[in-house]
């Protein structure tokens, strides 16, 4: 079975709709099929300023949501980062590898520092695709299910991948992006040209928050000139992304949905996706609670998957400490 990993952030504590119809639910898809091993990646959450005890919880809301979403824990191995030690210790490795105008170039670097000032970008917010690396080729991954947000980083993991087989033999599996396409990008619902994503709130629709809200805020979500529902990227980005997520979520063709609301304006297209949206999250938010409600029962979950997770890490960790040439421990 080909090995897929993946990892999604435990910052915001609710995930948002970018982050499950671009990702996560490509993960649910993949575990009947592949050999996976998904994390939440708590190390990356503290690239920028986190509470202790905030922190905590939001890793147990998050792999809350992933159970509660539809990751199988005896299927897949789910584990927290920081769990797994060896996602540091390779993480160093990789970054004695990567060139300091290679880090620079990575646009989400840039995006992300330009919204802080100076003095609060941390060095790890720089070397952070190089702990993504380490993260994904630790386990020999063959395929890697993310937004297309994502891309960039996944070639700089590839490049490394190579870059060390290259000097020391072969080592890693030079892992491939896992991109669906009509999911890859989830825009805003306030700006369909950013993508939806957790700095910009107004334009989020968090799987956690009261479906009524959510409701609202596609309600009024900022559609283009005219009424028709018709998908066009470029004349209608707002409403095409609409219809992208009323389809993903339905199951349903979106010239179906075209079909559907010919004649009809915005409006009705808009109330019903706030009830489809709502028809979907209840029951998550349902289950979500009910993990909550035994924390001990979690960490359990948790803790089996770190240990599978530990068993091939360690190897892939091993050998490339052996090939890089550090003495082993006698
Ligand atoms: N808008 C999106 N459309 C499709 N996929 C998305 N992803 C994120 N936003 C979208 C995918 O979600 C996975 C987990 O993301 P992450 O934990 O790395 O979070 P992130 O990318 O930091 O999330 P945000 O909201 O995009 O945060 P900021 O505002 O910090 O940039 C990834 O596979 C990602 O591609």
């Amino acid at each position: 079975r080909p090995r897929v990993l993946s990892g999604i952030q435990p910052t915001a504590g609710s995930f948002h709709l970018g982050n499950y119809l671009g990702a996560v639910r490509q993960w649910v898809a993949l575990q009947e099929s592949h050999d996976a091993f998904y994390c939440v990646v708590d190390l990356h959450a503290i690239t920028v300023e986190q509470d202790p005890k905030t922190l905590r919880q939001n890793s147990r809301v998050s792999a809350a949501q992933l159970l509660a979403l539809g990751i199988d824990p005896e299927r897949s191995a789910l584990f927290v980062q920081s769990h797994v030690p060896e996602h540091a210790q390779l993480g160093w490795v990789m970054q004695c590898l990567t060139g300091f105008g290679e880090a620079g170039r990575m646009t989400q670097f840039k995006d992300k520092s330009a919204r802080q000032t100076a003095d609060h970008v941390g060095v790890g917010l720089f070397t952070y695709p190089i702990l993504q690396a380490a993260d994904i080729l630790l386990y020999q991954t063959q395929f890697v299910p993310v937004g297309e947000d994502q891309r960039q980083h996944l070639e700089l993991t590839r490049d490394l991948a190579q870059r060390f087989n290259k000097r020391y033999g072969k080592t890693f599996r030079v892992p491939e992006a896992y991109i669906v396409k009509d999911t890859a990008k989830i825009y805003d619902l306030q700006d369909p040209a950013a993508k939806m994503s957790k700095s910009v709130p107004a334009g989020m629709v968090e799987l956690l928050e009261d479906p009524k809200r959510s409701a609202k805020k596609i309600r009024s979500a900022v559609t283009d000139a005219g009424r028709e529902v018709v998908f066009d990227v470029v004349e209608k980005p707002g409403v095409s992304n609409l219809l992208t997520i009323y389809s993903a979520l339905t199951g349903r063709a979106v010239p179906e949905l075209e079909a559907d609301y010919a004649g009809r304006g915005y409006g009705d297209l808009k109330k019903d996706l706030g009830e489809v949206f709502t028809e979907f999250v209840t029951p998550v938010q349902a289950r979500v609670a009910a993990y909550l409600d035994d924390p001990a029962e979690l960490d359990k979950v948790l803790a089996r998957g770190a240990e599978r997770a530990r068993e091939v890490a360690s190897v892939t960790l091993a050998r490339a400490y052996e090939r890089i040439g550090f003495l082993a421990p006698a």
